[in-house]
């Protein structure tokens, strides 16, 4: 399980400086097969403070945090899903990220360029907005001009298709973007596979101070179902509020495995069940999946350790059927 963030927004609004702040801390494992790739790809560790106490328990040689990848791209400007500036060819680089971090420049400071020549958060998210429908459009045209194509032969799958997109198409006419729409539409396998950018989830990053935030930009974010973190960039601030957000708004969660090898943290899912959650540590232990034993790593922290815990009896025994939870600690058994 990957997790993926684009960083969209005007030019000179701060994403490289984000960027940069998230990947101070930038994991060189060799274990993971994107590192340093490219430069504007950073591999950014998960804070999480289970992995630090569940290695000094188990005195683990590495601990392992879950990590997730920012994407840093060029600004867009106004046309850029005609072309305008490079803003077009690298929208096709978030393509593949489970969602967008919007950020918005809200801080003042006349010295700083900005493209419009005005500090105006509410008309910035509406240009962005508005070129991410007009890409996600412009994708949805060539699909409908193959499929209906297809749908003339009477073909039923290929009709019901076109019709799924056309739904698509008039949300975004009305310059809705499509995360607003259905879930049931969004995780259907053919909408899927355009990798729409304006159907991934949103959070909002405010670049600024509390005070240069208004109550109208708050309201516009939660018209958008969306939420928002504050944070001034220029003062080098916490970002792990936004790896958080980014678990919550995905419905995403972690389990851990901790042994005198590793600590590790893995990204999953919420619903997961053992043995899916097992594959991502193996891929064969789906398949081959028997049991796990589960404890809470809380409990097996406050126990002082996997021996004593399974004396208190706080190690259960899951079949295939377990849905995780977060912070599950577990030890797979396979065929
Ligand atoms: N005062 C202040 N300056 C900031 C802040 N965030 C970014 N800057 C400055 O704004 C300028 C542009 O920042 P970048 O991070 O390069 O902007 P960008 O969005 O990556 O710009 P492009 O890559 O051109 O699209 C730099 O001079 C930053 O130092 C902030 O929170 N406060
Ligand atoms: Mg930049």
């Amino acid at each position: 399980m990957k997790l993926s963030i684009g960083i969209v927004g005007l030019p000179n609004v701060g994403k490289s400086t984000l960027f940069k702040l998230l990947t101070k801390n930038e994991v060189h494992i060799a274990n993971y097969p994107f590192v340093t790739i490219d430069p504007n790809i950073g591999i950014v560790p998960v804070p999480d403070e289970r992995v630090d106490i569940l290695e000094k328990l188990s005195h683990s040689a590495k601990k392992i945090p879950a990590i997730v990848e920012f994407y840093d791209i060029a600004g867009l400007v106004k046309g850029a899903s005609q072309g305008q500036g490079l803003g077009n060819q690298f929208l096709s680089h978030i393509r593949e990220t489970n969602a967008i971090v919007h950020l918005v420049r809200c801080f003042q400071q006349a010295d700083i360029i900005h493209v419009e020549n005005s500090v105006d958060p509410i008309r910035d998210i509406d240009t962005i907005n508005s070129e991410l429908v007009l890409k996600d459009l412009d994708t949805i045209k060539k699909r409908l001009d193959k499929l209906e194509g297809e749908a003339r032969t009477g073909d039923k799958k290929k009709i019901k298709e076109l019709e799924l997109i056309k739904k698509l198409e008039e949300s975004l006419n009305q310059e809705k973007p499509l995360y607003l729409l259905d879930k049931e539409t969004l995780e259907n396998p053919e909408v899927k596979s355009l990798n729409l950018l304006t159907g991934k989830p949103v959070i909002f990053l405010l670049n600024g101070k509390e005070e240069d935030v208004s109550q109208e930009l708050k309201d516009k974010i939660s018209n958008l179902k969306s939420s928002y973190i504050t944070a001034d960039l220029g003062a080098e601030p916490d970002l792990s509020p936004l790896i958080k957000r980014a678990y919550e708004v995905l419905n995403l969660i972690s389990f851990l495995t901790t042994g005198e090898d590793e600590t590790r943290a893995w990204t999953i899912i919420n619903g997961w069940k053992a043995p899916q959650a097992a594959g991502t540590i193996h891929t064969d232990f789906e398949n081959k999946f028997i049991r796990a034993d589960v404890v809470f790593w809380k409990d097996l922290v406050d126990s002082g350790g996997w021996v004593q815990a399974k004396q208190k009896g706080l190690i259960r025994t899951e079949g295939k059927e377990y849905v995780m939870k977060d912070g599950d600690v577990i030890v797979v058994k396979h065929g």
